[in-house]
């Protein structure tokens, strides 16, 4: 892909890490299907909260509802966290959200670039897509047993390796400031942001998440067309609720509130 990149390594990551537990155990693959689905079995068969697992490249990178997501080899961050949050499945957005809010900042903070949080789950620079997140848990009744944070970000990946069907919506962060970047850094600071920021939810609830999240989201205030499912709605994106929730309001005023989705 591109000729020379930065080689990750477990060693590496460490040693720049501040976290407290969010790393202690790295996994780091040359090639795997889907750091998710690996980090899926480790938290099955037991892993600790925290544990990492990365990867140079995946054959089968997953987005949301059965999508793919374009992970070539060497210039990008695929990696998954798995975290064992005390909390009903209900707050799952929420967490999602907190990973938003880490990615957002640790770009913000690396490469002075504004990205911003497209509701709810995608990163943005200048309009289009650097990073998504994919969320999956497992539960028992309704309780959350275990979650897997997956991150995908394009950071050093250039203009002629993305595939035409995103050239006019993915970006990555080489793209929008000329220079690439030292991928361990940014690996260790979305890090360290996703610890605070589920340190803190976990200690004083939403509150402080979504005054968070509203700060760096450019969805609200905007109008909206919300794909959910094989519906839609229109209308004025008012706020979100306190459990992430887009809430719209429509032509005849009333408020519709949307669980999940897609701004269109
Ligand atoms: C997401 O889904 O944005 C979640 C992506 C999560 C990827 C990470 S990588 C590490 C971990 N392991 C995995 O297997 N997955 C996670 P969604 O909102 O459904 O967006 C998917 C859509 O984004 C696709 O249908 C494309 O239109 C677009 N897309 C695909 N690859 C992209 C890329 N590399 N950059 C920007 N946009 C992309």
């Amino acid at each position: 892909m591109t000729e020379k990149h930065d080689i990750l390594t477990i060693e590496g990551i460490k040693n720049c890490l501040t976290t407290r537990f969010i790393g202690a155990d790295i996994y780091l693959f040359d090639a795997i299907d889907s750091t998710n689905d690996h980090a899926n079995k480790l938290a099955k068969q037991g892993a600790k909260e925290g544990t990492v697992v990365l990867s140079e490249s995946q054959s089968k990178g997953k987005g949301r509802l059965g999508r793919t997501w374009f992970s070539p080899s060497g210039a990008n961050i695929y990696l998954s966290v798995i975290l064992r949050p005390q909390m009903p499945t209900s707050q799952i957005t929420l967490l999602t959200f907190a990973a938003a809010i880490a990615v957002a900042r640790a770009i913000r903070d690396v490469t002075g670039l504004d990205a911003d949080i497209k509701w709810p789950n995608d990163i943005l620079i200048k309009g289009k897509k650097v990073a998504g997140i994919l969320s999956e848990m497992g539960a028992k009744s309704d309780t959350i047993r275990f979650v897997v944070i997956g991150i995908g970000i394009n950071v050093n990946l250039d203009k002629k390796d993305i595939p035409s069907e995103l050239m006019d919506k993915a970006t990555s962060i080489k793209i929008e400031s000329n220079n690439a970047i030292d991928r361990k850094n940014l690996i260790c600071r979305v890090l360290e942001n996703l610890e605070k920021w589920y340190n803190l939810f976990e200690r004083n609830g939403a509150n402080d998440i979504i005054k968070e999240w509203k700060s760096l989201a450019i969805t609200i205030g905007r109008d909206v067309k919300v794909q959910s499912g094989n519906s839609f709605v229109e209308g004025r994106a008012i706020d979100i609720d306190e459990s992430g929730a887009l809430l719209i309001k429509d032509r005849n005023g009333v408020i519709q509130k949307v669980l999940s989705g897609d701004v269109i």
